[in-house]
């Protein structure tokens, strides 16, 4: 608790341009939470590494995303916006926990598989305890709640199984933490092959609208977005293009699965497919234009950069000092 308020943790990578999948599914339901929780947003940085990065590129992502964090919505003096890299106790937290994970367990991880088949070249130690360094992330804020897609339920899992070894070992040292799915837009699937999640990494550019899309390009890529031959706009198992157009319909603009079904009974997939783009470059536009000019205002971005850093790291801190002595590291001479 922080001030009478359960704590929250989220991150995002900073690998790729975000896409509507990320909004709908993350950032969206990040901006709700604030007055209930203490939210601790990261841009993980850290994480990003594991799949190698082009040095200035890396930089320019991550700036972008924690400027787009503000642009959807997220108010930096209410939420803690920072870089994990700025905050070493994520690494060093990282290690200790490394220590109280199993093989085992990593070995069951579908992300490292999944990364891993995709990166043939280069399966490094760091993809491998990509969850535990995900796990010194949520436990070093003590957090009680952590906002995350499904694909991301199997880590949190991991997180909780070893900060309970470590509780059962040493005392309540963790907060427990609860994964906390967004009830709309949780799985956003790609507008080109629907039984697939809407992902930044997709090559192929029509599957995924991205968050700085201009209207034009919306607009083209719902019309291209896959559907089928059955011609009517319902809610079923067998037209999973037509469900994903309406999930992402519903999330953009509010209205329930069975009103959108009412309002395209009889009507055709073309004008289903404008209502939509139109939904989406609706939500967008705002965010679009606040990210344009925040972009511009250098100093300002740095100010929140720089002071939510030293707010993270003082409660980063407090658990780090707590863990280390916990284990038995030798106290500081001050
Ligand atoms: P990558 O393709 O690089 O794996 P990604 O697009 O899957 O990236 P992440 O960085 O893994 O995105 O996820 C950021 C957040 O967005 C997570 O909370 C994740 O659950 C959520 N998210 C990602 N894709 C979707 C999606 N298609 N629908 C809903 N939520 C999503
Ligand atoms: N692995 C997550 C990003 C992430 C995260 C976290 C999410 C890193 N650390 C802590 C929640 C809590 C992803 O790829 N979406």
């Amino acid at each position: 608790m922080i001030d009478n308020k359960k704590v929250l943790f989220s991150g995002m990578q900073a690998t790729g341009e975000l896409t509507l999948g990320n909004y709908l599914g993350a950032l969206k339901n990040w901006v709700t939470l604030c007055d209930e929780y203490e939210c601790f947003y990261s841009v993980v940085d850290m994480h990003s590494i594991t799949v190698r990065q082009d040095p200035a590129e890396l930089r320019k992502r991550a700036r972008n995303l924690l400027t787009l964090y503000i642009a959807a919505g997220l108010d930096p003096e209410k939420n803690c916006l920072y870089y994990q890299s700025h905050v070493s106790a994520h690494a060093e937290l990282a290690w200790i926990l490394n220590c109280y994970a199993y093989m085992g367990e990593l070995n069951r991880m579908t992300q490292f598989k999944d990364k891993a088949a995709k990166h043939t070249e280069n399966i490094n130690t760091g993809l491998y305890t990509y969850p535990v360094l995900m796990a010194a992330d949520i436990l070093l804020y003590q957090a009680d709640v952590v906002p995350v897609g499904k694909d991301q339920m199997q880590h949190l899992e991991l997180c909780r199984d070893v900060a309970q070894r470590f509780n059962g070992i040493y005392g309540d040292v963790f907060t427990i933490p609860e994964g906390y799915l967004g009830k709309v837009g949780a799985k956003i699937m790609s507008l080109q092959d629907p039984e697939r999640k809407m992902s930044k990494s997709d090559e192929n550019a029509n599957a995924s609208i991205y968050l700085m899309d201009d209207p034009d390009t919306i607009m083209r890529k719902c019309k291209r977005a896959v559907t089928d031959s059955l011609g009517c706009v319902s809610y079923g198992e067998e037209q999973p293009g037509i469900r994903n157009l309406l999930d992402i319909y519903c999330a953009c603009n509010g209205k329930s699965t069975e009103e959108a079904v009412k309002e395209f009974d009889g009507k055709g997939y073309g004008e289903f497919k404008m209502a939509v783009g139109e939904s989406v470059v609706t939500v967008l536009k705002p965010i679009q234009e606040r990210f344009t000019q925040l972009s511009t205002d250098k100093a300002y971005i740095d100010q929140i950069i720089k002071n939510n850093a030293e707010k993270a790291n003082y409660y980063a801190q407090k658990t780090l000092r707590k863990v280390q002595k916990k284990v038995g590291f030798p106290e500081r001479i001050r």
